[in-house]
């Protein structure tokens, strides 16, 4: 039986409000056989269900292409539901029935489309203030509604009810943006949600990113002045006709119970001023206020192409403590990003009064000194009568503790929990293996990522940052591709990167850029913050990390003038275009070989600047060659050639020793191949003695930490390697773990021997940079791999290498053509290495012995596979 499951357009299933013009479909292939290959497919696009009349038919096409086929057909309609279907053949003589009908529906394709205009109830005061504002419209309908969608964005953060009820369940729309360049709106199926007759549509908006307080310095209104909404619903009804309900300054506007919401500090929230009703029709608004149009430039405005933030999981309280202070302290067992959402029963006018925090002290009591300015504090004051439930609306907090400042009557933990949030992607890696403590951290990774991936890459969610730092981004990637399915958060993301990039080709430090121009971050200029080795490099190494995880090549076509500008902004700043010694740069970031008090690490800057250029450059030179532009390929090439040459005469001996005595330095020159060959046995050596030095431990910061296990195992090292993450005396990967964290730490002596904590101006506990060694823990502990020439695990290389006692590990990732498990056992001397392929791709499976020598690969296409061997040689 052959058929297809999991049908997507741009990654999703039958998503609405898609802005490509040329959407792209993936399938899953289902069959009982093995070594099943699609040898050719057929995809029909229809405007009916029925598929009567049909848009586009590719016929019959000979393609082994299950992953980002192309639509090709005419050029697609706004605010239009499309279906479509497919079929394969395959290399077995079966032929599929046609798929499942899906559905792809496109947003509004042009934005002279949009009839309503940006309406705010903000007067001349509102600058300053963190209200929330209330906005609202009753308009009537006719009726045989067969089609409404509801497309909305706002300057701010907007929550719609319509009739009474949330629409949606998208949380922090319209996401995070540079609102100057590119502003996101949403789209909603709301034909469910409305009736002939009367309705009512009511908007909540808040100050988010737009105009609430951004980055450590209390700075406010980043992007403008007044929070505003855009709305538009188009309505359809069964006789064909359509109608347009839109944002006009026939609206009114109020104030309401959000008293103050901003998303560092969290919510002030007076249930008293709630005005039952304000979203249904039929309600008493004498006393609401005009609205107050608000220019906007709308060329700027966009379909989401990001991925929406959403509630994932509740956590349920673990343990109520009273600390030695006397602090009343409820432990939610693991630090999330998130909110409490809270039921309470109390008179009118008491309140409940919450802060958060990521640890408790040395002593045991509620420590938010690492929150900096950041308020955290949920403020709630009750209506009174009958159960009251709240949950904030423009705020979250990074926090595994809360503590209960005010609560009426007696704190019933039931009646607590805590919400994670983050952008709504779906989980696709999933390790396991015979060490516990490995485990824990495996689950601290992906809670970094959880804690971090909420609408952009941050660096933390808990103090007054949550920037979305480059340089954390670019060495988490590759292990977040492995996690779950970023694709579509990254083009988001990537393309922020790209509209904020200078025009010189520097990357900023964080994107959405709000410290060029602001604040300074390092770099003497305010007016540039961007252009930091490791940093930048964002631009190149995160498109192609996309590019290798999933196959694709529109991110590459995308991000490619990004990508060269980025080179050619090194070349430009770099001695002869070859030695990046100048700028300002964070270098091995917080690295513990730095200076007391220092966050930069010992490698000097000229080296980590300029192994990062050829790294990249060496990037450009496969992507160049994907993309078919030949000449530039040859210029990547003999560009980073020339790298490589003047890297050794900077940084080498003539005796063939690197001139920097620092890990980092090493593992750079090692990973990025910037060490001859004959210089390679030398380089590994001192790096094993610079371990050595530091009693078996890494000094290595943001920069040199993802790669260490990696340069080690591919050079001979697996054992130091092992060694290396399993100590868990600090430094370590797994001292946090033994002192009970459940995220990653910024610091690895974020809480040092003693219990003291690192220094309070920056210390984030969920921080996801050193979780980039989950790379090393899937692709070797676990043993998959990508192959570039064949990405997206179209072929996968599967090379389990045991070791540090390890007795099992146990690996599931699903990949765009379906699962992909490995599972290895050492049984006494015997190995057993089982794998399942899934359909329509192949596998390198390499086994090896205790020596870490190859002893057999087996090519292996789709199916279930089991090897036994002998393991140890004697
Ligand atoms: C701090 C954080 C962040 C890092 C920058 C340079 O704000 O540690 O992760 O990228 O510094």
């Amino acid at each position: 039986m052959l058929f297809l499951e999991k049908i997507r357009c741009e990654y999703l299933e039958n998503p609405i409000g898609i802005g490509e013009n040329k959407p792209r479909f993936n399938w899953i292939i289902e069959s009982d056989q093995t070594k099943v290959e699609q040898v050719s497919y057929q995809l029909q696009v229809s405007n009916d269900v029925n598929f009567i009349k049909i848009l586009w038919d590719t016929e019959v096409v000979s393609s082994s292409n299950s992953t980002h086929v192309v639509y090709e057909g005419p050029e697609l309609q706004s605010c239009t539901q499309y279906f479509y279907r497919v079929k394969i053949w395959d290399n077995k003589g079966e032929e599929s029935a046609w798929s499942e009908i899906q559905i792809f529906e496109t947003a509004m394709m042009n934005n002279q489309e949009w009839k309503g205009i940006f309406i705010s109830a903000d007067d001349k005061n509102a600058p300053n203030s963190s209200k929330g504002k209330h906005l609202r419209h009753e308009f009537n309908l006719k009726g045989n509604i067969i089609f409404a969608r509801i497309y909305a964005t706002a300057l701010g953060i907007y929550e719609l009810h319509l009739n009474g009820k949330r629409v949606g369940e998208s949380l922090l729309t319209p996401g995070w943006t540079n609102y100057k360049k590119r502003l996101q709106y949403q789209t909603y199926d709301v034909t469910e949600m409305i009736k002939e007759g009367r309705n009512a549509i009511g908007a909540i908006l808040g100050c988010g990113w737009y105009k609430g307080e951004l980055g450590w310095n209390g700075k406010r209104n980043t992007y403008g002045k007044h929070t505003a909404l855009l709305f538009q619903m188009l309505v359809r009804y069964e006789d064909g006709t359509e109608e347009l309900i839109v944002s006009n300054e026939e609206w009114k506007s109020a104030e309401g119970p959000i008293v103050y919401s901003e998303l560092y500090h969290g919510e002030i929230y007076d249930a008293r001023f709630e005005q039952q009703g304000w979203s249904e029709p039929n309600f008493y608004e004498n006393e609401w206020k005009k609205v107050y149009p608000v220019k906007q430039d709308f060329s700027i405005i966009m379909p989401q192409d990001g991925v929406p933030v959403k509630k994932q999981e509740s956590i349920k309280p673990i343990e109520l403590i009273i600390t030695p202070k006397g602090e009343t302290v409820i432990d939610f067992g693991q630090n999330i990003a998130g909110w409490v959402k809270f039921k309470v029963k109390g008179k009118s006018g008491d309140r409940v009064l919450l802060k958060h925090a990521e640890v408790l002290d040395q002593e045991g009591n509620f420590y938010t000194a690492n929150l900096r300015r950041a308020k955290a504090t949920i403020e709630y004051t009750l209506k009174g009568g009958a159960e009251e439930v709240f949950e904030p609306h423009f705020t979250f907090q990074g926090f595994r503790y809360v503590q209960i400042v005010e609560y009426p009557g007696t704190i019933d933990l039931e009646n607590i929990e805590a919400i994670v949030i983050h952008s709504n992607m779906e989980q696709t890696g999933d390790f396991k293996c015979s060490y516990p403590l490995i485990n824990q951290l495996a689950k601290n990774i992906l809670w970094g990522l959880k804690g971090n991936f909420v609408d952009l890459p941050t660096d933390c969610p808990q103090r007054d940052e949550r920037l979305g730092w480059t340089g954390d981004a670019q060495v988490f990637m590759r292990t977040a591709c492995f996690l779950m399915d970023t694709t579509n958060f990254f083009k988001k993301w990537l393309r922020d990167l790209k509209s904020e990039q200078f025009e010189d080709g520097a990357v900023p430090y964080v994107i959405p850029d709000i410290l060029s121009g602001n604040f300074a971050c390092g770099a003497k200029e305010i007016e540039k913050q961007a252009g930091a080795t490791g940093w930048g490099d964002a631009a190149v190494i995160c498109p192609w990390t996309i590019y290798e995880c999933y196959g694709d090549k529109r991110i590459l076509e995308e991000q490619y003038e990004s990508m060269k500008a980025w080179i050619n902004y090194i070349k430009e700043n770099a001695q002869e275009g070859l030695i990046w010694n100048k700028g300002f740069h964070f270098g091995d970031w917080v690295a513990l070989d730095a200076k007391e008090g220092s966050y930069f690490g010992a490698t000097p800057n000229e080296l980590t600047a300029t192994a990062f250029y050829a790294y990249s450059t060496e990037i450009m030179i496969k992507v160049a060659k994907i993309l078919k532009q030949e000449e530039d390929e040859g210029y990547f090439t003999q560009l980073h050639q020339s790298i490589l040459e003047a890297f050794k005469k900077e940084f080498y001996t003539s005796s063939g020793s690197l001139t920097a005595r620092t890990q980092t330095g090493h593992i750079l020159a090692l990973m990025f191949n910037l060490v001859s060959d004959e210089d390679r046995t030398q380089t590994v050596d001192s790096l094993i003695q610079l371990i050595k030095e530091n009693q078996g431990h890494l000094t290595t910061g943001f920069l040199g930490t993802p790669y260490i296990c990696k340069v080690l195992s591919e050079n001979g090292r697996l054992k130091e390697a092992y060694d290396l993450l399993l100590k868990d005396d600090y430094p370590s990967w797994l001292y946090q773990v033994t002192k009970g964290a459940t995220t990653i730490w910024e610091h690895w002596d974020g809480i040092k021997l003693d219990g003291t904590m690192w220094s309070e101006d920056m210390n984030s506990f969920n921080h996801y940079a050193y979780g980039a060694i989950g790379e090393w823990i899937y692709t070797v502990i676990g043993g998959l791999d990508t192959d570039s020439d064949k990405p997206g695990y179209k072929h996968s290389i599967i090379k389990p290498q045991p070791g540090g006692g390890l007795t099992y590990a146990e690996l599931n990732y699903t990949s765009l053509y379906g699962q992909i498990a490995i599972k290895w056992e050492m049984k006494g001397r015997r190995m057993n290495v089982g794998v399942i392929i899934p359909h329509n791709t192949t596998a390198d499976v390499i086994l090896i012995n205790a020596n870490n020598e190859i002893i057999e690969t087996h090519v292996v296409g789709s199916g279930k596979y089991n090897f036994e061997y002998d393991y140890f040689i004697d």
